[in-house]
């Protein structure tokens, strides 16, 4: 029997015809940005072998200056949204203010539509050990109605995404997306160089047996945070405790565990970041969408990520995100205080 594969192309497009409405420029986007993605994969893939590890001031075979992966990743999304003429700004980690696109290059007929926030490559700091690292993104349309980009464009709450996903650079580079209708992850074939669909519809167990958090920073949190950790470690059959903890350090990697067998994922605030270490807009808001839409749970520890309105572009915010009755649990602890 001929065993069906889907490529990330075809699944998109199927996609957008069960929206009549749709023009096709959200489909191009993303393939936009997974073509971005492939070429990233290239160089994280190689790293290891033609040392651009991370250094400034080396130069590569072709002799050229060689840039940290983490601003070379976020060169290729940067020009590849240029060039793609859907987005009418890009908001990246690596840059401090956000970027609108003049027009010459958007399709003449087309209205430009689109924000995209990126975080080009979390984790980047453990690429030297061979850590899985990320790309995280996040859609949305603009309010304003033509000409440059604007501030309220790049502020809107996660509520009002349109798209949101990351890729896992890791034993294989994995895309995870969502358009609002579930979630699906596409394996990257690097010998045809098409992410083929490897996960339909994604699902989050509603409760879990492990917790991802740095316990390093037991210290500096508070007390509703320090209780629900002890809690999970006490020793209960029936509530499957102790639970596991899986730490790596990378969101990506940890994210996308959870996602597959369960868990729960806190960055609380502490002493030290009063609003956690964390970035709402192209960390937070990217991944609550694919947990909220996987069936999953995030929030601050009171409110829903997607419905805290950003105030400026860096923010960082608290995150519990996995299983939701996990979430749940945690946020009972965490109203304690
Ligand atoms: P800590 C990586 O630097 C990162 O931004 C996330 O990918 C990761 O979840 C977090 O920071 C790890 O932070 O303080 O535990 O090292």
């Amino acid at each position: 029997m001929v065993k069906k594969f889907t490529t990330l192309y075809r699944h998109i497009i199927d996609e957008e015809r069960k929206i009549p409405e749709a023009t096709g420029q959200l489909s191009d986007l993303l393939y936009d940005i997974a073509l971005a993605c492939k070429v990233i994969s290239l160089e994280v893939n190689r790293a290891g072998l033609i040392d651009i590890l991370g250094f400034t001031g080396q130069e590569n075979v072709q002799g050229e200056a060689v840039k940290k992966l983490d601003v070379y990743a976020n060169e290729i999304l940067t020009h590849v949204m240029r060039i793609g003429g859907h987005a009418c700004a890009i908001c990246s980690e690596e840059d401090e203010n956000f970027i609108p696109f003049a027009d010459q290059y958007f399709k003449q007929d087309i209205l430009n539509k689109y924000i995209v926030h990126f975080d080009p490559l979390d984790g980047s700091s453990n690429i030297d050990a061979n850590i899985s690292i990320g790309t995280i993104f996040s859609i949305y349309r603009r309010v304003s109605k033509n000409g440059p980009a604007t501030l309220e464009d790049c502020l809107q709450s996660g509520l009002r995404q349109v798209a949101a996903g990351y890729v896992v650079y890791g034993s294989s580079t994995i895309m995870v997306y969502t358009a609002g209708k579930g979630v699906h992850g596409f394996t990257l074939d690097p010998s045809v160089g098409e992410f083929l669909l490897s996960y339909e519809n994604m699902k989050i167990p509603k409760k879990s047996k492990t917790y991802s958090i740095n316990e390093g920073n037991f210290s500096k949190w508070n007390d509703g945070v320090k209780n629900y950790i002890n809690f999970l470690k006490e020793n209960d059959k029936e509530t499957s405790r102790p639970y596991t903890s899986r730490y790596v350090g990378s969101l990506v990697a940890d994210f996308h565990r959870n996602l597959l067998y369960g868990g729960i994922f806190l960055y609380p605030a502490d002493e030290k970041n009063k609003n956690g270490k964390l970035r709402l807009m192209y960390e937070a808001n990217p991944l609550s969408m694919i947990v909220e839409q996987a069936g999953g749970r995030a929030t601050n520890g009171i409110k829903r990520i997607v419905e805290i309105q950003p105030t400026e572009l860096h923010q960082r915010t608290p995150l519990l995100i996995g299983s939701e009755e996990d979430v749940l649990i945690a946020e009972k602890f965490l109203e304690q205080k």
